[in-house]
């Protein structure tokens, strides 16, 4: 073999050696075990409120103790600002940090959480949803009321005790704001101007296959109700459709398989530098699992007609934007 062969073989042999270089995006977080994405931009930046998994892998049960906040202008680097807000912040709240979402009104962010009431005066306890706010996407956050925006002996529908939880707010083109939350139903209320007071009575609907989890918006004078469904053997995401923020629903299907490796899954949705995202959490680290889950995100594909393709949970993710 002539030298030059013998180098080229020897190359060849380095590149058939040398490790692959993974592709996987997915999950985005993979530093700490993050749940229940909820996405905001604000000046061209990209914020993720996230529930933050804290359970031991022999664990049957959620610990979760604190939201965290990470940002990114690229979809491809992420910054974790770490934990923003916990239940502590809550004078009236004991327990777990359930999903939340974050609004932007007027310069103000409202962080609306859900949680567990303590047992005293106003409630004998149960899952209850709060409001923090704060001047700028990263906090610092602060009760907004001093008390819980919803308790569990404010719903009758349903008996069990953490059927309000999963706060997903939305304020319509007139100024009218509209919280949906709900386990096992969905409920829905009006919220007046400040944004932490609600303005009228709760309204319940049974969307079908409807668990938890709902994720509300508006694209195009249609108005979007996404939410985490009965599944076979584990939550799937269906979705619905309205002419309006009040409804009625109308079914049009499932929008993603369940996710790998967690019972739940929960979904997050947002359009960013002209391209659709669709954020959601599986169990796919190592060590991950049900109680132990991250945060991954996909491309949403809307057709004419406003109805959207079936998501594909990928391991490539998504690619970086400019
Ligand atoms: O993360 C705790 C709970 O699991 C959330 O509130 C539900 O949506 C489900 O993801």
């Amino acid at each position: 073999m002539d030298l030059k062969i013998k180098m080229l073989a020897l190359v060849g042999i380095g590149l058939a050696l040398a490790p692959q270089q993974s592709e996987a995006q997915n999950p985005i977080i993979n530093e700490v075990f993050t749940a229940d994405p909820a996405p905001l931009v604000h000046d061209d930046t990209l914020y993720l409120y996230t529930s933050h998994d804290t359970a031991s892998v022999a664990s049957n049960n959620y610990e979760m103790k604190d939201w965290l906040v990470f940002s990114t202008i690229d979809m491809k680097n992420w910054i974790n600002h770490g934990s923003k807000l916990s239940p502590k912040d809550f004078s009236w709240a004991i327990g777990d940090a359930y999903a939340a979402e974050v609004e932007e009104r007027d310069g103000k962010f409202y962080f609306y959480v859900s949680t567990f009431h303590k047992d005293d005066d106003r409630s004998d306890g149960g899952a209850a949803i709060g409001v923090a706010v704060a001047d700028s996407p990263l906090g610092p956050f602060k009760d907004a009321r001093g008390e819980a925006l919803i308790y569990n002996e404010m719903t009758t529908d349903n008996p069990h005790g953490w059927d309000d939880i999963d706060p997903s707010v939305f304020v319509d083109d007139d100024g009218q704001a509209y919280m949906y939350w709900g386990n096992g139903s969905l409920k829905m209320v009006k919220l007046k101007d400040n944004m932490v007071e609600l303005d009228g009575p709760i309204r319940y609907f049974n969307p079908k296959n409807f668990i938890e989890g709902p994720w509300v918006y508006k694209r195009n004078d249609l108005y979007y109700l996404i939410y985490a469904s009965q599944g076979e053997e584990r939550e799937r995401i269906e979705y619905a459709t309205s002419n309006s923020p009040e409804g009625p629903w109308e079914y049009q299907g499932i929008l993603a398989d369940s996710a790998p490796n967690s019972f739940t899954i929960h979904p997050g949705i947002i359009e960013y530098k002209g391209k659709d995202y669709f954020f959601y959490h599986n169990g796919v680290l190592p060590t991950g699992g049900s109680y132990r889950r991250s945060i991954a995100v996909d491309y949403m594909h809307y057709n004419e007609d406003g109805t959207i393709q079936k998501v594909e949970l990928t391991e490539e993710g998504v690619e970086a934007v400019e």
